[in-house]
């Protein structure tokens, strides 16, 4: 499993890590402000989070008498972890008979292999797990939930290619509560968010599952390649307005220097990142500490 330092590594040697060299010894200027400034804008941190930021630092290099560039770094990184918010709690409530995980995205951003990666973690934490392939337009995408369910021994409830993904949901809430599971994750296709069709295609899946299990889906989460970079924010606003979007799955971050949209996602959308990929294996997800993430973006021998 990379750590998060290795995982961080493009981002941080590609322009979050330059901007060291920018709070250097010398006295804040207008052009230290300017420097800034371009490189917060192309670190995909984007343009409204990028000037919240610095209006934040401003303010505090003005009320606290900070004169020296490299005593904003500081400030900086606290503004930084304070965009984040306070690290998620996890939000099982152990009274809950099941408890349903709604998994969403485009194609190809990792939702199939994210749930392999849940399936493992709350295994370890003595969960009873049902999967089900909502995604039910392409018979590979069947296949491959199928292989990762076999493979730690979580059944996996799916349909004929094309079959109704209502029925799946369906047959999946009655195969939980038959093998007594305390975990439903749902699959979901992934077409472009600018396809109507996807959109309304989840919201149904949302009401199948509100209507068979109080309160479901208890999360929705939503699965961004951080690779996208500023596109991801557009995606990420079809699917919050469609569906509800709680929480926030930011794969890939392992393979793009543009970790920087971590930030605009949270301060755009206001969706708190619940976990991040760091690789293409089972063991290759973390929960999202905001703390550590902001530590890991910086070069320590600063
Ligand atoms: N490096 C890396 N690769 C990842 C990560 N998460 C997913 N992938 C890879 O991304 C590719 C797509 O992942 P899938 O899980 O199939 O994506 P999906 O969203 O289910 O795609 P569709 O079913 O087509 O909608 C696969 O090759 C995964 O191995 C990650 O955190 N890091
Ligand atoms: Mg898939």
């Amino acid at each position: 499993m990379p750590s998060l330092r290795e995982t961080l590594a493009r981002t941080r040697n590609s322009i979050l890590g330059r901007i060291q060299t920018v709070l250097g010894q010398a006295d804040i200027s207008d052009e230290t402000w300017d420097d800034l400034e371009s490189l917060l804008l192309q670190s995909d941190i984007g343009a409204p989070t990028t000037e919240k930021l610095l209006t934040n630092l401003r303010k505090r290099a003005a009320s606290e008498g900070i004169v020296k560039a490299s005593a904003l770094r500081g400030v900086l990184r606290s503004e930084l972890v304070a965009l984040l918010g306070p690290k998620a709690t996890p939000v099982h409530d152990a009274k809950l008979l099941l408890e349903v995980i709604m998994v969403v995205g485009v194609n190809g951003s990792g939702k199939t292999t994210s749930i392999a990666k849940l399936c493992h973690l709350y295994l370890k934490h003595g969960r009873k797990i049902v999967l089900a392939a909502a995604d039910t337009f392409r018979a590979a995408a069947i296949d491959q939930l199928q292989i990762w369910g076999e493979r730690s021994g979580v059944p996996v409830i799916a349909g004929a290619p094309n079959s109704d993904p209502g029925a799946v949901v369906y047959d999946a809430v009655q195969a939980s509560f038959n093998r007594k599971a305390d975990l439903l994750i749902v699959d979901t296709a992934g077409r472009l968010h600018t396809k109507h069709n996807l959109m309304q295609e989840l919201k149904k899946l949302r009401n199948v599952l509100s209507r068979s299990v109080h309160d479901a889906p208890h999360q929705t989460l939503l699965v961004i390649d951080a690779a996208n970079g500023q596109n991801a924010i557009n995606q990420a606003k079809g699917f919050a307005e469609a569906v509800g979007v709680t929480g926030v799955i930011l794969t890939k971050l392992d393979g793009t220097p543009k970790g920087g949209v971590t930030f605009a996602i949270v301060n755009e959308l206001g969706i708190p990142i619940r976990y991040i990929g760091t690789g293409e294996k089972m063991t290759d997800l973390q929960e999202f500490d905001p703390e550590a993430f902001v530590a890991n973006l910086f070069d320590e021998k600063e």
